[in-house]
């Protein structure tokens, strides 16, 4: 029992270290929101979307530059992912739902 105790708190532990550091960090969508309003990557990291929500969202993700990507329709329960390969500030965005917003730092 104790072991087992032990055992899940090393894994809460590495799992709490996984959202900063590791290569796949997920943000759920519920409520029309994401669950982050900003997170940390570096550059080859992973972003995975999971829609928890009943509804379809699309999601943008917006360079310094203004570079657009467009994820596409995302329908209730499916999971998208996006790999941040440069350095920069991006804006993540829902164009189904403009409150919808998130910022990703990838350094
Ligand atoms: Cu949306």
């Amino acid at each position: 029992m104790r072991i087992a105790t032990i055992a899940i708190a090393a894994t809460v532990l590495l799992g709490l270290g996984a959202t900063v550091h590791a290569a796949g960090v997920t943000v759920e969508q519920s409520g029309q929101q994401f669950s982050e309003k900003s997170i940390a990557l570096k550059p080859g990291d992973a972003l995975i979307f999971a829609n928890k929500d009943d509804v379809s969202h699309n999601i943008t993700v917006v360079n310094d530059d203004d570079d657009t990507a467009d994820l596409g329709l995302q329908k209730p329960g499916e999971n998208l992912t996006y790999t941040f390969d440069k350095t920069g500030r991006f804006k993540v965005r829902c164009s189904i739902h403009p409150s919808m917003k998130m910022v990703v730092s990838v350094k």
